[in-house]
């Protein structure tokens, strides 16, 4: 894994992002917490999970409490659309994250068509980025690159994407390369298939 880092107050620091990684008041699912938990460390970043079925309260008091570098919020239980919109205004009425990067994920509604009008839907309530399976999930791992570790909101998430000439929208799987597994060849997971029961 790649260690990268900086130099403070002639400490040395870990560079990777302090990331909290949660999922909503409605949904039960905790693998693919676990999944980005696993995922978001391997490439050297530092994560709380605030696990399944989390109240909002809880979940703005949490990320008011760690002054995270990037929220990632996950669902899979086809409410996350409306949660996520409901979820992401009370984070932006908070001051101190209300240019935190936040991004959501997974599988966000029941049906798969319309996911362009929910994506724009869900920038529009808040979020910084969607990653919306089987449909504009993909650059994860740039994304999460682009960030600077312990900006705590600074620069806003879009100037960094980019900053990276990332593409934001396209179909297909989501590819992350992570710079921690590299050695693996230039992509080396493949997350988000769009398999469902
Ligand atoms: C296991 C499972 C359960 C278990 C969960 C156990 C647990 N501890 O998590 C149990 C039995 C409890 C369960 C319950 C329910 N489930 Co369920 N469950 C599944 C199942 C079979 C697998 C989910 C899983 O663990 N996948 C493995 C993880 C690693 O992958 P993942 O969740 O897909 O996440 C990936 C991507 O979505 C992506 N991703 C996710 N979030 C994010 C975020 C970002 C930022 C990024 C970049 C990527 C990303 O990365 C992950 C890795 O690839 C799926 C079907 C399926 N094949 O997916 C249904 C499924 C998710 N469940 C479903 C439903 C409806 C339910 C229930 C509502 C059923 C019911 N009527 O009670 C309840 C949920 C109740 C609630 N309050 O949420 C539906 C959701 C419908 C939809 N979204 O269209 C699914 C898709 C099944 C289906 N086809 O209908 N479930």
């Amino acid at each position: 894994m790649e260690q990268q880092a900086v130099e403070q107050h002639g400490k040395a620091e870990p560079a990777g992002l302090d990331v909290v990684v949660t999922t909503m008041a409605s949904d039960s699912h905790t693998w693919n917490l676990v999944f980005l938990q696993l995922l978001l460390q391997e490439l050297g970043h530092r994560v709380t999970n605030l696990g399944a079925c989390v109240p909002d309260e809880l979940l703005v008091a949490e990320c008011r409490r760690i002054r995270p570098d990037l929220i990632v919020l996950s669902s899979v239980n086809g409410h996350g659309f409306q949660d996520g919109r409901r979820v992401v205004a009370a984070l932006r009425a908070c001051p101190e994250l209300a240019r935190t990067p936040t991004v959501i994920g997974g599988k966000l509604a029941i049906e798969a068509d319309g996911a362009p009008a929910r994506r724009e839907a869900l920038l529009a309530a808040g979020f910084d980025e969607v990653f919306e399976e089987g449909s504009s999930a993909r650059e994860f791992g740039e994304l999460l690159r682009s960030l600077p570790a312990g900006a705590k909101g600074s620069p806003a998430l879009p100037e960094a994407v980019a900053a990276t000439g990332a593409r934001a929208v396209g179909a297909g799987p989501l590819i992350v390369r992570g710079a921690g597994l590299a050695a693996a060849g230039p992509d080396v997971l493949r997350v988000g298939t769009g398999a469902r029961r």
